[in-house]
C-alpha cells in the first residue's frame, strides 16, 4: 500500500486527513503514534521532526507530507475521489482554503488552549489566556452561524476540505465552550457533519481513547 497516515485516533488535526480519506475511500495504511513511548515519538520524528500529527508518507511517490490541510491538498491532488476536496473552481477553491484556516485558526486553535490548559501542571495554568479563548470560540460561533444559516456545508453546497475541517473543530469545540441554544444553525450544521459515515467511522475509533480526553468528565 503505498500510503501510510501516522496520527493518532484522538488527535484533532489528525481527524481532518481521516475523514478525507474515508470520504474517498482512499486505501492507506496507518501507524498510531504515542508521544509518551520513547520508540514510537523517535521513529515519528524522523519522520516529522516538528513532532506534530498529522503526517502522510507516500511511498509509491516518495514523498512525506505534513500539515493536515497539506495532507488533504496533496490527497486532493493525487488520490482524487468521487468527494472534490478541493474544488477545480478557483474561486471555490480559495473559499475553501479560507474557510478552513479560519476553522484551524479560530476554532481548532482555541480550542486546544483550553484543552491543553487542564493538561498543565498545578500553579501553572493560564485562565486569562483561557477567558480568552473562550471568547474567541463565542465570536467564531457567531460568524459561523451567520455562514452556515442558508447553506448545507461550510463552502456551498457540496462536502469539501473546509468541512474535514469543520468536523474536528466543532466536535471538541462543543465540549469544552457548547453551543448551547445560541447557536441553532451551528448545531444543525454540526449535526449534519455527524451523520457523515466517514465521520462517524472516525469518532467510533476514537471511542476507546476518549477516557484520555480531559474534558471527559464534561
Ligand atoms: N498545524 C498542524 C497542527 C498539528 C497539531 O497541533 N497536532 C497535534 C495533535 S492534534 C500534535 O501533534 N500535538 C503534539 C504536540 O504538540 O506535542 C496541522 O494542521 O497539522
Amino acid at each position: 500500500m503505498s500510503l501510510t497516515l501516522h496520527y493518532h485516533p484522538l488527535a484533532s488535526f489528525c481527524w481532518k486527513p481521516l475523514i478525507a480519506l474515508y470520504e474517498n475511500g482512499t486505501p492507506f495504511a496507518s501507524v498510531i503514534v504515542d508521544l509518551g513511548d520513547q520508540q514510537s515519538r523517535a521513529a515519528f520524528l524522523e519522520i516529522a521532526p516538528s513532532g506534530k500529527m498529522p503526517a502522510l508518507r507516500d511511498d509509491a511517490r516518495d514523498r512525506t507530507v505534513l500539515e493536515s490541510t497539506i495532507v488533504i491538498e496533496y490527497l486532493a491532488m493525487h488520490y482524487p475521489g468521487p468527494v472534490e476536496l478541493v474544488p477545480a473552481d478557483i474561486d471555490l477553491a480559495i473559499a475553501v482554503r479560507q474557510a478552513d484556516r479560519f476553522y484551524d485558526l479560530y476554532v481548532q486553535e482555541p480550542m486546544q488552549k483550553i484543552v491543553g490548559d487542564r493538561l498543565r501542571p498545578e500553579g501553572r495554568t493560564d485562565p486569562f489566556g483561557v477567558e480568552q479563548a473562550r471568547d474567541q470560540l463565542r465570536n467564531s460561533y457567531a460568524i459561523i452561524e451567520q455562514e452556515v444559516a442558508s447553506r448545507s456545508w461550510a463552502v456551498g453546497d457540496a462536502f469539501t476540505m473546509a468541512d474535514c475541517a469543520a468536523s474536528p473543530a466543532l466536535f471538541y469545540a462543543n465540549k469544552v465552550e457548547p453551543f448551547g441554544d445560541k447557536y441553532p444553525a451551528v448545531k444543525r450544521y454540526h449535526d449534519r457533519l455527524l451523520q457523515r459515515p466517514a465521520f462517524i467511522r472516525v469518532i467510533e475509533e476514537a471511542q476507546p481513547y476518549f477516557k484520555l480526553f480531559p474534558y471527559n468528565d464534561g
